[in-house]
C-alpha cells in the first residue's frame, strides 16, 4: 500500500508571515505586529509590514501554488483583517479573501484554512488576551463570521495552529509574541482559554459552513522516535510522546492539548502535576472544549530518539557525533513522519494529516540564476518515504502539507531562515521557484512514486532504520510490532 489516488498533496503559509499589508483596508494591528517592532525582538529588526507581499501578489503566487500540481493550499486567515474592534466584520478584509479563495479554486486548488496562525488582534491583547476567557467567545464570533462568509466555498478548516508554541513561546519563554514571561497557573489559564476557543470555533464553523465541512487543527505533532525497534524502547517512545512534564517546555505536550480536544479529559500525569493550578471549574468546559474532529493535524519537523531504561522509563538517546542538522540547528529526524502519526493514530482514533513539514536550508541564487536547494530535496525526501512506510504498515495518514511554498517571515529568525520551495528576494519581491519546487512538483504528479524506493538510512549504527541497529522500520505492523499497547498517558 502506498499513497492513495485520493492522498491530498499540499503546501502551507500564514497571514503575517508572508501577507504584508499590515495596516490596509481597515487591518488592525495584532500582537505579532506590535512584538516586530520592539527592538530586539526579532533578528536584524525584520518585521512583517510587507513580509512577500503576499496580499498585492495572490495571482501571481495563486499561479506558484496551481503550477505545482497541489491540490491544497492551507492557508491562514488574519482575524485582525477581517474584524474590527468591536468583532463585527471589515469588508474589505473579508473581500481579500474572497478574491483569494475563488482564485485558487479556480485553479483547482482546495484551499484549507486556519483560523490562528499566532496573529492575536492587539487590542484583544490589552483586554487580557489568552488569559481573559472571553477572547475564547471572541474568537468563536470571528469563526462564525468566517464560516458565513466563506464556508460555502471553503470545505476544510484548522481552528488553531501549535497552540503549544504561541502559548510557550509568546507566553512562559516570551521569545515570541506577545513576548510575556507567565507562571504554570497563569499559562494554565491561558491554554485553557485556548482550547476553548479551539471548541467553541470548531462547533461555529460546523454551524456556519455549508454542508461538509471537515474540522480539524494543526498542533505541533510532539512525538519520540523509538532509538530501535525493541518492543521496550516503541513502548518507551510512546510513553514520552504522551507525557506530560512539569519541567520547562512542559507546554510542548502534545497529550496536555489534544487529550482534552479528542478524548474530552486532560492527562492524568499534567493534572498530578497541574491540577491545583487550574482554573476553578475547568472540567465544565471539558464538553465544549471536545467536538467532533474529522481529523489529527500534525506539524511535525524533527523529534527526539527515546529508549526504555532496565524498568521501562523511557529516557533520550543523545544523537550521534556529527548529527545531521538543518540550518535552524534542527536535527534531521526523518522516522518522526512514520511513529508520530502512528501513535496519534493509535491514541486518537483519527486520520492524520501532516499539516506541516519541511527545513530551512542556506538558499541563494546561484550564478546561473536558479536556486539550488539539494538539502532541502533530500530531507523532504526522505520525511515523505516514512509517511509511504506508515501508510504501507496501515497508518491512516490522508495528505501532506509542505512549509512552506515560499521563503517568509520566520517568526523571531526573521527572514534569514528560508523555508520556501520558492525563493523570494525580499529587495525585490522576485520569486524563484527552487530545484526543489520542480522536485516536488514531480512527486506530486508521480503521486508518490518518484520517491526513492527504500530510503536509505542516515546514520549505520543509529536509529531504528539503521542496518545495525535493526531492521528497516517498515518491516513492523502494528499487529505485531508489541504485544502490550499502552494508550494511556502514564509516564513520568
Ligand atoms: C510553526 C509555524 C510556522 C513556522 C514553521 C517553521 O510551526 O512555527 O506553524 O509558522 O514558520 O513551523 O518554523
Amino acid at each position: 500500500m502506498s499513497f492513495s489516488k485520493d492522498f491530498t498533496w499540499g503546501v502551507a503559509a500564514a497571514s503575517y508571515q508572508i501577507e504584508g499589508a499590515h495596516d490596509r483596508d481597515g487591518k488592525l494591528p495584532s500582537v505579532w505586529d506590535a512584538f516586530s517592532e520592539t527592538p530586539g525582538a526579532v533578528k536584524h529588526g525584520d518585521h512583517g509590514r510587507a513580509a512577500c507581499e503576499h496580499v498585492d501578489r495572490s495571482s501571481e503566487d495563486v499561479d506558484l501554488i496551481a503550477d505545482l500540481g497541489v491540490s491544497a493550499y492551507r492557508l491562514s486567515i488574519s482575524w485582525p483583517r477581517v474584524c474590527d474592534e468591536l468583532g463585527k466584520p471589515n469588508e474589505a478584509g473579508l473581500a481579500f479573501y474572497d478574491r483569494l479563495v475563488d482564485a485558487l479554486l479556480a485553479r483547482g486548488v482546495q484551499p484549507w484554512a486556519t483560523l490562528f496562525h499566532w496573529d492575536l488582534p492587539l487590542h484583544l491583547h490589552h483586554r487580557g488576551g489568552w488569559l481573559n476567557r472571553e477572547t475564547a467567545d471572541r474568537f468563536a464570533e470571528y469563526a462564525r463570521i468566517v464560516g458565513e462568509r466563506l464556508g460555502d466555498r471553503v470545505k476544510h478548516w484548522f481552528t488553531l495552529n501549535e497552540p503549544q508554541v504561541f502559548l510557550d513561546h509568546g507566553h512562559s519563554s516570551g521569545v515570541h509574541a506577545p513576548g510575556l514571561k507567565l507562571d504554570n497557573a497563569s499559562l494554565l489559564r491561558a491554554a485553557h482559554h485556548a482550547l476553548l476557543a479551539h471548541g467553541k470555533s470548531a462547533a461555529a464553523l460546523r454551524a456556519t459552513s455549508h454542508g461538509d465541512a471537515t474540522v480539524g487543527w494543526a498542533p505541533v505533532g510532539s512525538c519520540a522516535i523509538p532509538a530501535t525497534l525493541d518492543p521496550a524502547d516503541i513502548d518507551a517512545a510512546r510513553r514520552a510522546t504522551f507525557a506530560t512534564g512539569k519541567d520547562k517546555g512542559w507546554l510542548f505536550s502534545t497529550a496536555w492539548f489534544a487529550d482534552p480536544a479528542v478524548l474530552g479529559r486532560y492527562p492524568e500525569d499534567g493534572l498530578s502535576h497541574f491540577g491545583e493550578l487550574m482554573p476553578k471549574g475547568f472540567e465544565n468546559d471539558l464538553p465544549i472544549i471536545q467536538q467532533p474532529l474529522d481529523f489529527y493535524g500534525a506539524n511535525i519537523y524533527q523529534s527526539q530518539y527515546v529508549k526504555a531504561e532496565p524498568e521501562g522509563k523511557p529516557v533520550g538517546a543523545p544523537l550521534p557525533v556529527g548529527a545531521a542538522m538543518t540550518v535552524f540547528h534542527w536535527p534531521v529526524t526523518p522516522e518522526a513522519l512514520y511513529w508520530g502519526p502512528r501513535f496519534f493514530a493509535e491514541r486518537y482514533g483519527l486520520p492524520v494529516y501532516i499539516t506541516e513539514n519541511g527545513c530551512a536550508s542556506m538558499d541563494w541564487v546561484h550564478q546561473d540564476g536558479r536556486v539550488h536547494d539539494a538539502p532541502r530535496i533530500d530531507f523532504l525526501s526522505r520525511y515523505l518515504c516514512s509517511v509511504r512506510d506508515a501508510i504501507h504498515d496501515g497508518v491512516d495518514i490522508r495528505g501532506y502539507f509542505q512549509w512552506s511554498i515560499m521563503d517568509n517571515f520566520e517568526w523571531a529568525e526573521g527572514y534569514r531562515m528560508r523555508f520556501g520551495l520558492v525563493y523570494v528576494d525580499f529587495t525585490n519581491q522576485r520569486r524563484i521557484p527552487k530545484d526543489s519546487y520542480h522536485w516536488y512538483a514531480r512527486v506530486v504528479a508521480s503521486n508518490g512514486k518518484s520517491l526513492p524506493a527504500e530510503s536509505v538510512p542516515l546514520y549505520e549504527t543509529f536509529g531504528p532504520g539503521a542496518p545495525n541497529g535493526g531492521s528497516a522500520h517498515r518491516v513492523i505492523r502494528p499487529a505485531d510490532a508489541e504485544a502490550s499497547s499502552n494508550h494511556d498517558a502514564s509516564s513520568d
